[in-house]
């Protein structure tokens, strides 16, 4: 079989779609090379002082793991000087992080949430990093914050890394999904799969069970009616998975289907979900419809969400369509 590498890709999807400039590549290739680098990190595991905590608190009030700022640090570093971005965000930091004035000015927006699945780092299970590109908007000199408030359809690249027992990088720059494999003795991204398509039916659900207590009648009800199986109103059995990985979770639904589900509910009604807007959602939901799959808050598609902050929350339904549409359904009911 013949090999093509990230680079090739990037190239010919240039040449073929006019999609991916210069900049755009240099930017993806950069970001890759970060994540192999965290992937480098995360297979040190204990021999690389990586686990446990580094005792500070992010802006969501979260105790950072050494990993989440470790993480942080490489994506940092690894976009700062190329000239492609004209200022970052991440889960991990309060405010923007605009490219420092030593180094030139690109046109792109990176946001990222570092290190996704940070309470599985510790126990050897998949996690991984995601990420959103923007366009700067026209005619910015010094990036705000407000410059990010563009809806996720704005977007114009997203991807995830997925550290798992292989290393893998999905990406879309609106021309549909593409899976890489690192190839850890090359040093590597391997086109390995090539436009993804999520199957439009499934029997498979993901959802945090423990909150069910707190759940909205909507959630209520569609979890309901799936777990009463074949005899039930849905006429067939369903089977349940749930890693606490966002990463995982929609890698293993872009393979094989299934709905994955954080959604609102009664805790804290000033936290709409648990899943922020602009560097989890945002990204997912584009790669999710871009293998054929739809992503909403449970009234309309997130991707049309007009942000109103940095790390706002947002309710996530995403995944095979007719479930997507179904559970959106009942919310409007
Ligand atoms: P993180 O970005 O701080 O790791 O949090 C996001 C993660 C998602 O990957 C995952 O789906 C969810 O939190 C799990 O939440 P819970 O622990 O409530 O099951
Ligand atoms: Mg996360």
């Amino acid at each position: 079989m013949k090999r093509i590498s990230l680079t090739q890709y990037l190239v010919e999807e240039q040449r073929l779609h006019d999609n991916i400039p210069a900049s755009l590549r240099l930017l993806i290739e950069v970001v890759a090379r970060a994540c192999k680098t965290i992937s480098h990190s995360v297979g040190k595991g204990a021999l690389g002082d990586i686990l446990g905590s580094a005792d500070t608190e992010n802006i969501q009030g979260e105790v950072q793991k050494k990993l989440d700022v470790i993480s942080n640090e490489i994506l940092l570093e690894a976009n700062e000087w190329g000239g492609h971005l004209a200022a970052m965000a991440s889960e991990e930091m309060e405010s923007i992080h605009p490219i420092p004035n030593r180094y030139p000015m690109g046109e792109y927006m990176l946001l990222f949430d570092p290190l996704d699945g940070s309470s599985n780092i510790d126990v050897n299970v998949s996690i991984g990093t995601i990420f959103s590109v923007l366009k700067a908007p026209e005619g910015m000199s010094q990036p705000t914050e407000q410059d990010f408030m563009q809806p996720g359809s704005q977007q114009v690249a997203a991807g995830y890394a997925v550290y798992g027992p292989q290393t893998m990088l999905v990406l879309t720059t609106g021309n549909g999904v593409n899976c890489f494999t690192l190839d850890r003795e090359m040093g590597s991204w391997v086109l390995t799969q090539k436009g993804m398509r999520i199957p439009e039916e499934t029997k498979e659900f993901s959802i945090n069970m423990s909150n069910q207590r707190h759940w909205y009648p909507p959630v209520q009800r569609y979890i309901a009616e799936m777990l009463e199986g074949k005899t039930g109103p849905r006429a067939k059995d369903f089977n349940m998975r749930w890693i606490a990985s966002m990463v995982a979770d929609v890698h293993r639904i872009l393979n094989r289907g299934g709905i994955f589900m954080y959604p609102a509910d009664a805790r804290d009604p000033s936290q709409p979900g648990k899943l922020r807007l602009m560097y989890e959602a945002n990204p997912m939901a584009m790669i999710v419809e871009q293998a054929g799959g739809a992503a909403t808050d449970g009234k309309g598609r997130i991707l049309d969400i007009p942000p109103a902050k940095l790390h706002q929350r947002v309710p996530v339904f995403l995944g095979s369509k007719s479930e997507v549409e179904r559970v959106t359904g009942y919310h409007a009911e």
